[in-house]
């Protein structure tokens, strides 16, 4: 059967149907509904009460289909039951940072949320320049705490084995593996390149052997490493915010992988972000080198932030529990030597995937605002080679960039370097 989507009346109809909906939007006869969906994948309508706008849920509901390219990409729209038990499981871990879930139907494949009425898509607000004091704790403390309870370092064997063959998003992790891993480092129709990208930039991602090699591996840990349950998609659209709060939304591709893929997408969303306000501060008469200072302070901050929290849920089980994960005593050197060993690993997976998830977002399919918003062709493709220069070195310096510091200056020197396009 073909699908439709909702019909406003359709939609206040159903949700009057369902009595936990029903009492949060009132007993008003009238509701508005909006479809506000900008993302690739489902629809999301903001749903209120006409005489009280306070009273609103968010739905979104899954099609068949890959929305950005319509019925030509079929998806099972069983999708959503992964992002369902995503919220549940991140929320139980984060409640503060994650919308609430009233209802979720899995026969229509809708899903019913929190709105978050004075929040917005952080992407938007870092293009307008917005300072957000509590950005880099909120992460992190969402990064720490669903990555940590998700893995064997947390859950026991047989717990975190059934998690892993619970939560496989086969379609959507394809989507990953092609868009993310595959696609951009090959001629494949679906790249869409700007104007003015030298083609030498573009041939060296389909042939310069380090670089390949470097991809290559991070595909493969994509692939194998199912370490945690990550969101999958953690890229600053993912995330809403205001001055106070942050929630993190959108976990459809949340599945058991590498925990560095969640990292590393948010930091490799806040250097996108970052490169671009050579044309955002510019056209805004600022100087650029202000917000550029605080978003590579962002970077730090997280990933400071994520590993000490990270090793505090740690340490704190392993007091709780009196053994260690590499199976002994939980205060001996030994613990402390692994743990050190690990966060070094996950800060090198971090920065592999970061470099991927840039470069994606230059030349694949699905792009990011701060960049295709960029009018000025040649300032585009002088913010595109940047990026990719920066993801390259990311990516093929991963094991040797031994310190958040470092990626800092890197992203710094690379910002300071000439580019001709
Ligand atoms: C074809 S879907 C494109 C992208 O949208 C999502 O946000 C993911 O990043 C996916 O790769
Ligand atoms: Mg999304």
């Amino acid at each position: 059967m073909r699908f439709e989507a909702f019909s406003s009346s359709e939609l206040a109809a159903y949700l009057r149907g369902i009595p936990a909906v029903h009492a949060r939007l009132g007993d008003d006869s009238e509701l508005q509904v909006v479809e506000v969906g900008d993302g690739n994948l489902n629809y999301v309508y903001y749903v209120s009460s006409a005489r009280d706008p306070q009273r609103s849920v968010v739905v979104k509901q899954a099609p068949p289909f890959l929305r950005l390219v319509g019925e030509g990409w079929p998806l099972p729209r069983e999708r959503m039951e992964r992002e369902v038990a995503a919220l549940r499981r991140f929320g139980a871990l984060c409640p503060q940072h994650v919308p609430r879930v009233y209802h979720a139907d899995s026969e229509k494949f809708l899903i019913v949320m929190q709105r978050l009425d004075s929040h917005r898509v952080l992407r938007q607000g870092l293009i307008d320049g917005i300072v957000y004091p509590h950005l880099a704790d909120h992460v992190s403390t969402f990064l720490a705490r669903t990555l940590f309870h998700g893995s064997d370092l947390y859950l026991a064997p047989d717990a975190k084995k059934a998690a892993v063959g619970g939560d496989i998003n086969t379609e959507l992790c394809r989507i990953t593996e092609d868009l993310v891993f595959t696609f951009p480092f090959e001629d494949d129709p679906s790249n869409v390149y700007s104007p003015a990208l030298p083609a030498a930039a573009v041939e060296r991602l389909r042939t310069h052997e380090p670089l390949r090699r470097a991809v290559g591996e991070m595909k493969w840990a994509f692939m194998n490493h199912a370490e945690t349950l990550v969101h999958g998609d953690l890229h600053t659209g993912s995330i809403m915010a205001n001055e106070r709060e942050t929630y993190v939304i959108d976990p459809e591709f949340a599945f058991y992988g590498p925990m560095g893929f969640d990292t590393g997408a948010f930091i490799a969303n806040l250097l996108l972000a970052c490169y671009a306000r050579d044309w955002h501060d510019r056209v805004a008469g600022r100087d650029p080198a202000v917000y550029q200072r605080w978003l590579l302070e962002q970077v730090a901050q997280v990933w400071h932030g994520f590993a000490e929290k990270f090793a505090g849920l740690w340490r704190m089980h392993e007091r709780e529990t009196g053994r260690a994960y590499i199976g002994g005593p939980a205060d001996t050197r030994a613990a402390e030597a692994f743990r050190e060993d690990f966060m070094r690993r996950l800060l090198a997976d971090t920065l592999g995937f970061a470099g991927c998830k840039m470069i994606r977002r230059i030349v694949g399919m699905a792009k990011v605002a701060e960049i295709t918003g960029i009018k000025d062709e040649v300032v585009r493709a002088r913010v595109e080679m940047r990026c990719l220069r920066l993801a390259e070195a990311l990516l093929v310096q991963r094991r040797e960039l031994a310190s958040i510091g470092a990626v800092a200056a890197l992203a710094a020197q690379v910002l300071a370097e000439p580019v001709e396009a």
